[in-house]
This record gives structure tokens, C-alpha cells and sequence, in this order.
């Protein structure tokens, strides 16, 4: 696998220190992606001839993150077969609010796979999981990495039972106190 099968769209530069969550954890199943900036409202014809020409290029997948009116997921949507998956962005006055809704409140017909607010890591794994029908190799990947949470959840668990309440907050720093 070296040519993208994963095309990571934000809407603006602002939205990267969200976006680059989704390709750290595909970088960990070893997925190749490709990453743009473009805009429905801003570039709007590079976002539909990207979106156009993208399953003809090999993606399988195209996340989509945007912020405030979030059309971009949607409009890209509109225009390709591909899946694609929404990362509505906290930006402005109703931090990421106005753009969960606007992409998770797709028409029948057109949908859009909405991850959380900021959920980029998610939309990453998500992607992954689309990516391994059919694909072993990255399959097992994410079975080991589901198996990898389950054991921090086991172990977080038992050095609670041994710390305590007390002694388990100071390790940690308190910072889920
Ligand atoms: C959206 O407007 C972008 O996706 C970004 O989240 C938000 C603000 O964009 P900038 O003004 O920071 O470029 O289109």
C-alpha cells in the first residue's frame, strides 16, 4: 500500500492541529493518506473537482473537517460515491456546535459518517476500519489495537484496587480529579 487510500479535507489551515489526529492514528494502521485544504464556501470548485476525481484516483475513504456553517463534508458528499466521514471543528461563538449540525443533519440520500466535535483520532479509526474490508493485514491491526485498550483498562483497574482512590490521583497528577 503506497498510493492514498485516505483523503483528509480541511476547510482551512486553523482546522490542522484537529485534523492531524486522524492521520497520526492512520500512520499507526500503516494506511497511506493524502492531505489538502480546500472550502466549500471559499474554494468551492477545487472541493467538488477534488471530490470528483477521488475515487478514480484510488481513495476509498475522504474525511472531511470544517468548522463553523460545515458544508464541506456534505458538499464532497454530494459529489463522489465514496464514504465519507464529518469532523465537525470547535471554532467560533458556538464552539464546533454550529458544525456538528451541520454536518451531522445530512438529507436522506446523502449521508455523512459525523465523528464528535474535534473527533479527528475517531475519523481516523473509522477510516482504518472502512479501509480493512477486505484488507487482513490492516484488519488485524485494529483488532490489536482494540486489544491494546481493553489491556489499559485492565490495568489502569487493578492499580486502582492496589493504590487506592488517594495515591491512584496523585500518580496520575490529579488531572482527572
Ligand atoms: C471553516 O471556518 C474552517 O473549516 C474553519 O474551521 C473555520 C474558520 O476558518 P479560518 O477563518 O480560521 O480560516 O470554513
Amino acid at each position: 500500500m503506497n498510493n492514498p487510500l485516505v483523503g483528509i479535507v480541511m476547510g482551512s489551515d486553523s482546522d490542522l492541529p484537529v485534523m492531524r489526529g486522524a492521520a497520526d492514528i492512520l500512520d499507526e494502521f500503516g494506511i497511506p493518506w493524502e492531505m489538502i485544504i480546500s472550502s466549500a464556501h471559499r474554494a468551492p470548485e477545487k472541493t467538488a473537482t477534488y471530490a470528483r476525481e477521488a475515487a478514480g484516483r484510488g481513495l476509498a475513504v475522504i474525511i472531511a473537517g470544517a468548522g463553523s456553517a460545515a458544508h464541506l463534508a456534505g458538499v464532497i458528499a454530494g459529489h463522489t460515491p465514496l464514504p465519507v466521514i464529518g469532523v465537525p471543528i470547535s471554532s467560533g461563538a458556538l464552539n464546533g456546535v454550529d458544525a456538528l449540525y451541520a454536518t451531522v443533519q445530512m438529507p436522506p440520500g446523502i449521508p455523512v459518517a459525523t465523528v464528535a466535535i474535534n473527533g479527528a483520532k475517531n475519523a481516523g479509526i473509522l477510516a482504518a476500519q472502512i479501509v480493512s474490508a477486505g484488507r487482513p493485514e490492516v484488519r488485524e491491526k485494529i483488532i490489536a489495537y482494540k486489544q491494546k485498550m481493553t489491556r489499559q483498562v485492565e490495568e489502569k483497574s487493578a492499580l486502582l484496587q492496589e493504590l487506592g482512590v488517594e495515591m491512584y490521583l496523585q500518580k496520575i497528577g490529579g488531572k482527572k480529579a
